[in-house]
């Protein structure tokens, strides 16, 4: 055999590529987004962590301070994603190293199928970098995101205080 192999053979290489952060919260118990998420996001050249459902608010800030991850992506998709998504935006913020990392949450948020403007907008100015609620695209929406991360910090505007 010759050439070079394609794999590490398990050893981490020399250059692990930036870390990605998937997680559910606590109220979530659906686990086949995640792995969509992780598929994708790996396609990008990211490492996932995927943390799987139903993460405690205080696993979900302690892993993301421990990992110090290039970007942490939310899904939430049995309805209670609003709510959870307040709750847990202003924990990761509160955080110190987490108060400039960029964070998505997206899915099925609610239940009404589609998330009214004035929802979005709140979590986005408790501190998400992006909202993506069912409708557009999800690959292509989170691409887009990851390549404007990739030409630049996450756009802050509407972005309240951590606390
Ligand atoms: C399988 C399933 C279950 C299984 C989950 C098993 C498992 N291991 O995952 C079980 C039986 C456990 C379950 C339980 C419940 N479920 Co359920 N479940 C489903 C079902 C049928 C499929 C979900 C699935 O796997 N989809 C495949 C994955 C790949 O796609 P996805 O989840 O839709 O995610 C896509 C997008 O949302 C988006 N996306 C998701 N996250 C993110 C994040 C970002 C950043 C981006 C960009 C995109 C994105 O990308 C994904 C790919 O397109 C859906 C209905 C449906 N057909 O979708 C209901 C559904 C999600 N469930 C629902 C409900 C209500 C429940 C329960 C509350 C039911 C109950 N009364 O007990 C519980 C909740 C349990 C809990 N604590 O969370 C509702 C949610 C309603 C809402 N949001 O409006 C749905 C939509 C059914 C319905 N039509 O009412 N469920």
């Amino acid at each position: 055999m010759s050439g070079t192999p394609d794999t590490t053979g398990g050893r981490a290489p020399d250059h692990a590529p930036r870390t990605v952060v998937v997680t559910s919260m606590a109220s979530d118990a659906h686990t086949w987004n995640l792995v969509f998420l992780q598929l994708l996001i790996e396609e990008l050249g990211y490492r996932v962590v995927n943390l799987g459902p139903c993460v405690p608010d205080e696993v979900l800030v302690e892993e993301c301070r421990d990992l110090r991850p290039a970007m942490v992506v939310i899904s939430s998709v049995n309805g209670h994603g609003y709510q959870d998504g307040m709750r847990v935006i202003r924990r990761l913020r509160a955080a110190d190293p987490l108060a400039t990392t960029p964070v998505v949450v997206g899915g099925k948020l609610g239940v009404t199928g589609d998330e009214d403007s004035e929802r979005v907008a709140e979590l986005m100015a408790a501190g998400f970098d992006a909202v993506f609620d069912d409708g557009a695209d999800p690959a292509a929406a989170l691409r887009g995101f990851v390549h404007s991360l990739q030409a630049g910090p996450p756009a802050l505007a509407g972005r309240a205080p951590a606390g």
